[in-house]
């Protein structure tokens, strides 16, 4: 039985700043849920930034929606399906519902004896991972960066791009580390269909993908886009949910996918899109939306599937936390171990979290 929802807001630095085409991130404005029952808990990790330029989501509003409308749907014995399908009402605000459905799916796994990995039918044991890297002040800044990440052991580099910081940028890392090393962009949405000749330019360095070239919207424009640049076309932003997967795949608007579960309402949800990829025989990789350790666990679930053939953005706690909330995930030769007890397989350290927390509201279950 479900007997109180707790809202945990807390805050946590970045070793570095993380610049991307839309903003930089030097910290994390953390928002955790935490279902409390008799004697087990759930806990879910709102991945929404601190402010809507990523996607229109921002940590404040979506309390706001949690607390007015998400948490009111939740009774004493309320699933994850349950709360999916009840939620569905209530339009968007995927990081919210997300939040929500992890939290109680890591509760209901817990007393159920099973790993969230089992349960959605993960057929690995641990993920070959990536990292992305921040825009960079200079070139040498850059290959500084991506020789650490190398020592470190990552198999595929992710490198932000903007107008103007893109193709030399590109270039000066291949000749740097060579034509082997896996590498692809993310553009988080700054060019515009009329940039297909420029964008075609990056196709002499074989990179993996080019992520979110154009705006979240113009899922139409990345059908054009993707006649023009001979690179395959991978969407993050414009992906949100089952519906709009499978429509922007049956008109080639893109023939990779990121997959982030609270982009799109959460792990049920995503392993849904997972399956109609792996029907369709298009790659998946897990995103990463600089989770602290409850959401790195449940994404390494995730990205244990089959369909996550290309390595995900799912990479060690150290790449963001001097000390992450949970026990630290850690990256060995390039690859991530799945947690594989129950539920999540991990919980906030008290003392740590504790430390970080700012405020903890709790909302009492009495339907
Ligand atoms: O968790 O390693 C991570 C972040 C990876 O680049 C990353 N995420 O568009 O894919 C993306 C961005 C979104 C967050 S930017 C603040
Ligand atoms: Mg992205």
């Amino acid at each position: 039985m479900i007997r109180r929802i707790e809202i945990v807001r807390a805050h946590i630095n970045l070793v570095s700043p993380f610049r991307t085409s839309f903003a930089t991130e030097v910290d994390r404005n953390l928002l955790y849920v935490r279902v409390v029952g008799d004697d087990e808990e759930g806990w879910g990790e709102c991945v929404a930034m601190a402010a809507p330029l990523y996607s229109s989501e921002y940590v404040d509003g979506c309390e706001e929606v949690m607390k007015r409308y998400l948490i009111p749907m939740i009774s004493a014995s309320t699933t994850a399906e349950e709360f999916v399908q009840n939620s569905a009402a209530i339009r968007g605000n995927f990081m919210a519902k997300a939040a929500i459905e992890a939290a109680l799916l890591d509760f209901q796994l817990r007393k159920a004896n099973v790993s969230l990995a089992n349960f959605l039918g993960a057929t690995q044991t641990k993920v070959a991972s990536g990292v992305s890297v921040g825009i960079q002040p200079t070139i040498d800044d850059l290959l500084r960066v991506v020789a650490e990440y190398r020592a470190d052991g990552y198999v595929r580099i992710k490198l932000k791009i903007e107008p103007g910081l893109d193709i030399d940028r590109v270039r000066a890392v291949r000749e740097a580390f060579g034509s082997d090393m896996l590498l692809q962009v993310d553009a988080n949405a700054a060019y515009a269909v009329d940039d297909a000749a420029h964008l075609a330019k990056l196709d002499e360095f074989n990179l993996l993908l080019i992520e979110q070239p154009l705006p979240e919207e113009d899922i139409v424009g990345h059908v054009e886009l993707s006649k023009r640049v001979g690179t395959p076309i991978c969407l993050d932003e414009s992906i949100t949910s089952y519906d709009v997967a499978r429509g922007a795949l049956d008109i080639n608007a893109c023939s990779i996918i990121n997959i982030k579960p609270g982009r799109v309402g959460g792990y049920l949800e995503s392993k849904r899109i997972h399956d109609l990829c792996l029907s369709r025989g298009v790659p998946v990789w897990c995103g990463g939306m600089l989770e602290t350790g409850i959401g790195r666990a449940a994404n390494l679930a995730l990205a244990a599937l089959p369909g996550f053939t290309l390595p995900g953005d799912t990479s060690a706690s150290k790449r963001y936390f001097i000390q992450d909330v949970t026990t630290p995930f850690e990256l060995v030769d390039g690859y991530i171990d799945v947690p594989n007890t129950v539920g999540i397989g991990v919980r906030p350290i008290t003392e740590v979290l504790g430390a970080m927390t700012s405020r903890v509201d709790s909302y009492t279950i009495t339907k």
